[in-house]
């Protein structure tokens, strides 16, 4: 038997982070998620799985735009014509308080409700499927929804568990946090998980895990997105990612000792060669002070930006510089002062106090404690020190 595994769809979610859109860009990331979605259908259907699971958030919130059901309801169509099933969660972005406001889907899919419930299933080869799974009908769910869960049905041939969720304990976590003892203890033969928008296996065999999003939306969901295409092999569920997004975010390092003038060009060389769109952050190591000022005042970024071209398979929307050469002469005991202040000045304590006790947008403060947040803030300061540091060296009277 064969099925295919996705999750965190986030249909009508659109790209975050991004400064400055040019027009023609604009399209392609409006179209990204579904193209991805649908090139999932097109290999559901040529490679004739049994049956399709989408383990929670297909929509970016519980009250999709017209063209997000769209996307959804069309793809599944496609699906239905093909006659493979489909199995839908809802996760704590498209949780349903209301049940008569979701699109009309076709009748190949499976919505479940709130409690756990188990459908069976056929497949070609007359195997036996079970799959267990429940829906948010609120954004948070505070307890472990595993204890819900039936025991593997031994009459069958397979049994699936499909969970939108965290890691984590009861009471604690908001996203209906399980241990990971408590799936075992199921002995399902997959979990297919929805929630972690990173790729992340739990346990390899019998599988538990995450296929993560299908397409990166924001700088922290970099390389490669898609599906699990998951095919039994003797006892055993196995899943293949499969990548599908049409555009990938990436961190590219350049090296230069180019006039500024000349960067960009430089630059869109070495990019024009690219087979899928890529959104680039792009970090130049060089020690010309003109271009790193020019990093520095965003005036890089804006040359990158001017340059671009509908043509073009790749984006530049961020730069970032970092001298070649070391701050020079600064004795260890000042490294050793640096590390202290770092840690006592870059932590949560300090952006407590300056006022994100005072942020109730979720998406806000997510992105304050992500800890990438303050590692770029401690490298954008170490940067300008030295920038500043070579500009004193160079300095002339
Ligand atoms: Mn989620």
């Amino acid at each position: 038997m064969k099925f295919i595994h996705a999750g965190d769809l986030h249909l009508g979610n659109p790209f975050g982070g991004l400064s400055i859109t040019p027009s023609w860009l604009k399209e392609k990331l409006h179209s990204a998620t579904q193209v991805a979605v649908h090139r999932l259908v097109d290999d559901a259907i040529v490679a004739a799985v049994d049956f399709v699971v989408l383990a929670g958030d297909s929509f970016n919130t519980t009250t999709p735009d017209a063209r997000a059901q769209l996307d959804l309801v069309n793809e599944l169509q496609r699906l239905a014509d093909a006659k493979i099933h489909v199995y839908i969660i809802f996760g704590n972005h498209d949780y349903v308080n209301n049940w008569q406001r979701l699109p009309t889907f076709p009748d190949n899919v499976t919505l479940f409700p709130a409690e756990v419930t188990t459908q069976q299933l056929q497949t070609a080869n007359h195997e036996t499927v079970a799959i267990s799974g429940f829906s948010y009908t609120q954004r948070h769910i505070s307890t472990n929804q595993v204890t819900q869960f039936p025991m593997k049905d031994t009459s069958v041939d397979w049994h699936i568990g499909l969970y939108h969720g965290a890691l984590g304990e009861a009471g604690v976590g908001d996203y209906a946090p399980f241990s990971l003892q408590a799936l075992q203890q199921k002995h399902y033969d997959y979990w297919a998980l929805g929630h972690i928008h990173v790729r992340e296996t739990l346990q390899e065999q019998p599988f538990i895990g995450y296929s993560g999003s299908i397409q990166g939306l924001d700088k922290t969901e970099t390389g490669s997105k898609g599906y699990y295409m998951v095919e039994s092999h003797s006892q055993q569920l196995v899943p293949t990612f499969t990548p599908v997004a049409p555009i990938t975010w990436v961190t590219e390092k350049v090296q230069t000792d180019r006039d500024l003038h000349m960067v960009v060009q430089q630059v869109r060389e070495q990019f024009v060669l690219k087979e899928e769109f890529e959104l680039i952050a792009l970090q130049i190591e060089t020690d010309q002070t003109t271009v790193l000022s020019a990093i520095t005042n965003q005036q890089l970024l804006a040359q990158f930006v001017a340059a671009a071209q509908p043509s073009d398979m790749f984006f530049i929307y961020d730069v970032t510089g970092h001298p070649k050469q070391k701050i020079a002469g600064l004795p260890a005991v000042a490294d050793q002062y640096w590390s202290a202040t770092v840690a006592n000045v870059f932590n949560l304590e300090q952006l407590q106090k300056l006022g994100l006790k005072q942020v109730t947008d979720g998406d806000v403060l997510d992105y304050f404690l992500d800890a990438s947040t303050l590692t770029d803030l401690k490298s954008a300061v170490q940067t300008q020190l030295q920038v500043s540091q070579i500009g004193d060296e160079n300095h002339v009277d």
